[in-house]
């Protein structure tokens, strides 16, 4: 078993399914205590249990301030995690004719306000206990490429992006480093089970390399992102995708 992050505690946002789940399989095999944090309850503690190494589900949603405070205090009775890994993200199939305040707003409150409550409340705590530790936000390649049919969506991953750029800059001088990692189309669970699947067939003929994303492959790019093999690298936007965009 490669060991690489033997004794770290590892927050995983949005890990009941797709993308976060692969992530958190993906931390745990390689050592870490990972926690699953999803608004779908049920689904964390199921996936926690199919994972296994230890792993634990907990309800959370994410763009509710008093559900990521009650996280953070609760995981580990109050001490600082390792890592916390931001994937949780609603993925919408919207025309801009039908994009109003009401979407944006709920894209906004999960996809970057989401990103900013579980960070403010994770790296107060790493630097409470001065403590290195680790941000990797979940973005998505479709900020670059301008994607259709997802504005709002598109909005806060670039919002994001930014978010990741400025606080690594204020907190690397805490041992923090914090970075985004932004995938490609990916065959997660969400995406199979969309009605609008078989409208991102597209997506494929613009990569170099033809296939489709599976989660694992996101999912073995952010454990290296998360480990010390990537002690240099903060701030960074790292792009998974096939070649689709080249950034
Ligand atoms: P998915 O729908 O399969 O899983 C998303 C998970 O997030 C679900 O378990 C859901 O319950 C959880 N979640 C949603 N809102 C939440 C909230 N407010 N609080 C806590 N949990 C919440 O999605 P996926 O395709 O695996 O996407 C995972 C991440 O990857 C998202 O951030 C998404 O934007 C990003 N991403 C996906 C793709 C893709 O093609 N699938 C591409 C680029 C980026
Ligand atoms: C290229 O983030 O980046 C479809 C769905 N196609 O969610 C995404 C691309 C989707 C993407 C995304």
């Amino acid at each position: 078993m490669n060991a690489k992050l033997q004794g770290k505690l590892a927050v995983v946002t949005g890990a009941a399914q797709g993308i976060g789940k692969a992530i958190a399989r993906q931390v745990a095999e390689d050592g870490a205590t990972v926690v699953i944090a999803d608004r779908n309850g049920p689904g964390a503690e199921a996936a926690a249990a199919e994972i296994g190494h230890g792993a634990r589900g907990m309800r959370c949603d994410v763009s509710s301030e008093a559900d990521v405070a009650e996280l953070f205090d609760t995981v580990a009775e109050g001490k600082a995690v390792d890592i916390l890994i931001n994937a949780a993200g609603i993925v919408p199939f919207i025309s801009w004719d039908e994009v109003d305040l009401a979407h944006w707003q709920k894209i906004l409150d999960t996809n970057l306000t989401g990103v900013f409550l579980t960070s403010r409340k994770a790296t107060d705590m790493m630097r409470a206990e001065k403590k290195p530790g680790v941000v990797l936000n979940i973005s998505s390649n479709s900020f670059f490429a301008g994607t259709p049919n997802m504005a709002a969506y598109v909005a806060s991953k670039g919002g994001v992006i930014g978010f990741t750029r400025a606080l690594a800059t204020e907190i690397g001088r805490a041992g923090i480093r914090v970075n985004a990692l932004t995938p490609g189309l990916v065959d997660s669970d969400g995406v199979k089970g969309s009605p609008h699947a078989d409208s991102f067939d597209f997506v494929e003929m613009l990569q170099a390399m033809p296939g489709r994303g599976q989660p694992e492959h996101i999912a073995k790019v952010a454990s290296f992102l998360v480990s010390d093999d990537a002690e240099w690298i903060t701030g960074q936007t790292i792009n998974v995708d096939a070649g689709m965009v080249r950034v």
